[in-house]
């Protein structure tokens, strides 16, 4: 078996090159092999070594997959220490991602280059671990505690540049990264340069409130989380602590982590994200079609958010509606989210502006004759939907893709509504459409493969993480929720509040309770689709009743400024003894005896809800696999990634 790791001279240079396709993992094979390529240019008295890689990144960390199992020698801290230990000028050369251990193994290099598109980034807290080979302790001693604390807590890869100001990177290299890295090695050595220990530097001086200030901090922003606290430890533990000393508290954090829920958890979901991009039965190679322009039909709460999706991925868009006084509340509900987005530092004036400058507006459908694909997002009326898909027919080009957002209905018989079905799937955003990750791919029976190719590619271009889903009432996140509604309503029936119910679900970790997504989403989205159903369909009105009579007393949710709760111009909920009222007097009008309700039951009721369906929908193909359904429900509707999302957790839990 041939080593990923090779080893040569270069003139006076060892060059190592690790070869371990697709990322570069430190594997067990990696491993060893940079330990023995050390040996070999120990022995061959070259004068530095230089340290790169071959592929499309530098080393994107330990081998996940290896996780879980027991560790083989040698460790991933013992190779870094090797590293560092060489009594000659080591090199690290960066291009892609060097992440993780990759980005330790290269802290364990006494210089660090990279070419200016690389970039550096400790993930682990992203799979509820921390840098478990000296990263919390030489990342400090490099770059300071706060920016430290930001790269480790945060999980977030930043660009070379920026890692050359925090004196992470020495040097960037433009042009051919083994060429130039050499002769900046070369440089080195020619003025003198030896080897430059970190784990001999000290931690720069620092204010000691700022571990708890960031414990704090976290609490909130990763409310539930484990692992972003044990970083604040270590890096303190490096503040306070001899290196080696700083080193063993590390390891104790790691293996601590390593054994937990949580890092199972989030290893499961990395993995699972990994697969729902893959489509059984379709051919890698299966050709696409290209989409350089997209037309949105209805500018309200979603086809706004949808437009800047595609123009924030630099696709021209035209947004249709029905009026121009509709054109004009869409195109301003969109010019004032590029002025938030602005606000909160996500997007530079300018790049607002060149991204907004790709959206116009029309009301004539003849504006779509040469757009690539078409997104419905009109009212969820069915009929109106059909009708609005015969347009597209008459107007879309030959080989346009034409798409709908509903969240509930037919895709196969809005198809239907055109000659040229193979054409046409459901593209499901969520709500709001610019900031939520995921897209439902909605598969109708005649949807062709290079369509349903041609938008998984799409939605990574976009930056949405694709699930495909088949053709019933919700796909897969909403038919989900419908048992979880019906659980909600159950329990507001039978003695909890709104905020019992929310904040019961908050704590266990969901992002929002239900019924604050409920007044979010409006509450006559689903009070609309239910009208849509016959006396039958809807079921128990008992797991209906009371949002049917909110939305018919005007109260809509947030956008109406009141729903299961009230709002005031600051957006938060405030519980509202009218809905307190309407919900006592369903419950005795329904004969439902009101009782004391514990969270743990809310939570398990709630939770279980979502595993049965999420089972039904999984034994019935509409979903390739039950992974697929944490995807959906972390990225779509706040389920806690350190759970694993709703199926992962049924299992774990036994629920
Ligand atoms: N281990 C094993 N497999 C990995 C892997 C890894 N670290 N990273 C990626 N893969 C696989 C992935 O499953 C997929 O496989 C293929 O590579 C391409 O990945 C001690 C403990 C590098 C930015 O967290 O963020 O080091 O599906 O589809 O979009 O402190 O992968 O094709 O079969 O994601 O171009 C820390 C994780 C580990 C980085 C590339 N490192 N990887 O993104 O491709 S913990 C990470 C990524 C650690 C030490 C600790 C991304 C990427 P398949 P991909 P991509
Ligand atoms: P909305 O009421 O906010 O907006 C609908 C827009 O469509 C309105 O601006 C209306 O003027 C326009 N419209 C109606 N008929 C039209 C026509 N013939 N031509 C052009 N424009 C027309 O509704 P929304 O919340 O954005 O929902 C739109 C679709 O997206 C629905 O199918 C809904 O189920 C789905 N959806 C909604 C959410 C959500 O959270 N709101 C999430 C995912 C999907």
């Amino acid at each position: 078996m041939t080593s990923p790791v090779k080893y040569a001279l270069t003139g006076d240079i060892g060059v190592i090159t690790v070869d371990n396709p697709p990322v570069n993992a430190l594997s067990r094979a990696v491993r060893q092999g940079l330990l023995d390529a050390l040996d070999r240019a120990k022995e061959d008295a070259c004068a530095a070594v230089l340290l790169i890689c071959d592929g499309r990144t530098f080393i994107a960390g330990a081998d996940i997959s290896e996780f879980g199992k027991p560790v083989e020698e040698p460790w991933l801290p013992a190779v870094v220490a090797a590293i560092e230990a060489f009594d000659r000028p080591v090199v690290a050369a960066i291009h892609g991602t060097a992440l993780g251990g990759g980005f330790e193994v290269a802290l364990g290099a006494h210089y660090r280059c990279a070419l200016p598109s690389a970039r550096i980034g400790l993930p682990e807290v992203k799979l509820g671990l921390l840098p478990g080979a000296s990263g919390t302790q030489r990342t400090p001693r490099l770059a300071g505690v706060r920016a430290a604390l930001d790269l480790m807590t945060s999980g977030a890869p930043i660009p070379a540049p920026k890692a050359i100001e925090l004196g992470l990177v020495d040097k960037l290299i433009e042009g051919d990264l083994r060429e130039g890295a050499l002769a900046w090695t070369r440089e080195l050595l020619g003025s003198g340069n030896g080897p430059r220990r970190v784990s001999e530097m000290p931690v720069p001086e620092h204010d000691t409130a700022i571990f708890d200030e960031y414990r704090v901090a976290l609490a909130r922003s990763a409310r539930g989380q484990v692992a972003p606290q044990r970083i604040v430890d270590c890096v303190e533990a490096a503040a306070t602590k001899p290196f080696d000393g700083g080193l063993a508290f590390e390891r104790k954090q790691f293996f601590a982590l390593m054994e937990g829920e949580q890092s199972a958890a989030l290893r499961h979901f990395f993995f699972a994200e990994r697969q729902a991009a893959k489509v059984e039965g379709l051919a890698k190679d299966t050709p696409t079609r290209s989409i350089d322009s997209v037309g949105i039909i209805g500018g309200g709460t979603m086809g706004g958010g949808i437009a800047m999706s595609f123009a924030n991925a630099g696709i021209p868009v035209t947004l249709i509606e029905i009026d121009d006084d509709a054109l004009e509340r869409g195109l301003s509900i969109i010019d004032r989210n590029y002025a938030g987005s602005v606000k909160r530092g996500k997007l530079g004036e300018e790049q607002a502006a060149a991204n907004r400058a790709l959206i116009s507006g029309a009301t004539d459908y003849a504006a779509l004759a040469d757009a690539d694909l078409v997104i419905e997002a009109v009212f969820e009326d069915p009929e109106l939907k059909k009708t609005i898909f015969g347009k597209l027919d008459d107007v879309c080009k030959p080989g346009a893709i034409l798409a709908t957002n509903t969240s509930y209905q037919d895709v196969d018989a809005i198809a239907a509504a055109t000659s040229r079905p193979q054409d046409v799937l459901g593209l499901h955003f969520f709500s709001p459409a610019h900031i939520m990750k995921l897209l439902e791919v909605v598969r109708g029976d005649k949807t062709a493969d290079d369509v349903l190719a041609t938008c998984m590619q799409l939605a990574k271009r976009i930056r949405k993480t694709p699930v495909v889903s088949g053709v019933c009432y919700g796909f897969i996140g909403n038919r989900m929720l419908q048992p979880y509604a019906a659980q909600t309503q159950l329990l507001l029936l039978e003695g909890a509040s709104p905020a019992q119910i929310d904040s019961a679900m908050e704590a266990f970790g969901m992002a929002m309770g239900p019924l604050r997504v409920f007044d979010l989403a409006g509450l006559d989205v689903g009070y609309k689709a239910r009208q849509a159903l016959s006396e039958e369909e809807r079921g128990d009105p008992a797991t209906y009743r009371v949002s049917d009579l909110l939305v018919e007393a005007g109260r809509l949710g947030q956008k109406s400024g009141a729903g299961f709760y009230r709002y005031g111009d600051d957006r938060k909920p405030v519980p509202d003894p009218d809905v307190q009222e309407i919900i006592e007097a369903t419950a005795s009008e329904l004969g439902i005896a009101r009782r004391e309700i514990a969270d743990d039951e809310i939570v398990s009721r709630l939770i279980g809800a979502l595993v049965d369906e999420g089972r039904k929908i999984v034994a019935e193909g509409i979903a390739q696999r039950a992974g697929d359904l944490d995807v959906v429900y972390v990225y779509g509707y706040g389920f806690p990634a350190y759970r694993g999302g709703p199926m992962y957790h049924g299992d774990a839990a036994g629920l």
